[in-house]
């Protein structure tokens, strides 16, 4: 028998590309997945406090097995394994995503649309249902989605000096000029982001923070703190399209579990993010917005007369 055994490790979004990557390694190959759910320098709450899904948490049974050890793979061939007679574990440390499929390699859109599925098995508590729920309904149809991730709040961030709040403002009045009907939900790990968004957009901004809690941005180390972050996360992907951080997996994550638009804003800003292509932020070339007007209009017409 072999084992997958995957102790997924950073913040939220760390995980879960490198839980959900495990997910279907285990889940192809078909063999059994056991989950550790280690507390490190950015979680240190359980995993049943923000999902309900029942992995199987008991690796003590593992311990007197053959174990191969793996830290931060991008591709493991388990090719050979398969005419293993012994009983073996492959006990996978990670904070990223990772592959048995050479043909898709982590960061690109077939390995995300492979992903996706399993992301999505992902059950959030009822805590976090029911607060997506509630300020997601809120949300108006040309809703954009913003991620500014500061490393102010719990989690440090090494790339935070790339990530300057002028930049995301002088995006979104772009995006305002253009499309005056566009609101914004705003997700950020940083208390003064949030008020300077406040003041600047004022009415059209929605955040978790104030009206929906009083738990402060970033907090990481309280249930509630998580169960906000997740919150953030999963209601950034149910936006139309979403303004991220650049090099931030919260702000990828998110629009891969919509299915969404991500333009990452930082270092190369203006352009979309270079690690992954699953969805680019890029507006159609004027013929092809034009053309998509009037099939809609064509389509208007032949449904009236039907
Ligand atoms: N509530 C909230 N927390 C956030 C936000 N952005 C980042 N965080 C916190 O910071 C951590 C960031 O780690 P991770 O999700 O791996 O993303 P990355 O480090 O930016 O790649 C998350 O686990 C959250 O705890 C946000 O927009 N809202
Ligand atoms: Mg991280």
């Amino acid at each position: 028998m072999r084992y997958l055994h995957i102790k997924p490790r950073g913040g939220l979004a760390n995980r879960l590309r490198a839980l959900a990557s495990a997910m279907w390694v285990a889940d192809e190959l078909g063999i059994p997945l056991v989950l550790t759910w280690p507390y490190d320098h950015a979680i240190t709450i359980p995993f049943e406090k923000i999902f309900t899904n029942a992995f199987d948490q008991d690796s003590r049974k593992l311990m007197r097995l053959s174990t191969v050890h793996f830290k931060n793979p991008r591709f493991i061939d388990f090719s050979l394994a398969k005419d293993d007679t012994e009983d073996k574990v492959y006990e996978i440390v990670s904070n990223s995503p990772f592959s048995h499929l050479r043909e898709s390699q982590p960061y690109t859109t077939a390995f995300w649309t492979r992903i996706r599925p399993y992301l999505l098995q992902l059950n959030p508590v009822m805590e976090v249902e029911q607060l997506v729920h509630r300020v997601s309904s809120t949300f108006s149809p040309n809703m954009l989605g913003v991620h500014v991730r500061t490393g102010m709040g719990d989690v440090p961030f090494t790339q935070s000096n790339f990530i300057k709040t002028k930049l995301f403002f002088s995006e979104i009045d772009r995006i305002l000029n253009d499309e005056a009907d566009t609101h914004l939900f705003l997700a950020s790990d940083s208390v003064s982001v949030i008020e300077d968004f406040l003041k600047h957009y004022g009415p059209i901004v929605t955040t978790i923070h104030g009206k929906y809690s009083d738990v402060l941005p970033g907090t990481a180390s309280t249930v509630e703190g998580l169960q906000i972050a997740l919150s953030d996360l999963l209601l950034l992907s149910k936006t139309k399209r979403i303004l991220g951080s650049c090099y931030s997996s919260f702000s990828k994550m998110a629009s891969i579990i919509g299915a969404r638009p991500v333009k990452q804003i930082g270092r190369y800003d203006d352009r979309s993010s270079g690690d992954s292509d699953f969805a680019l932020f890029v507006k159609a070339p004027f013929a092809t917005r034009v053309n998509r007007r009037v099939r809609r209009a064509l389509q208007k017409i032949l449904v009236h007369r039907c």
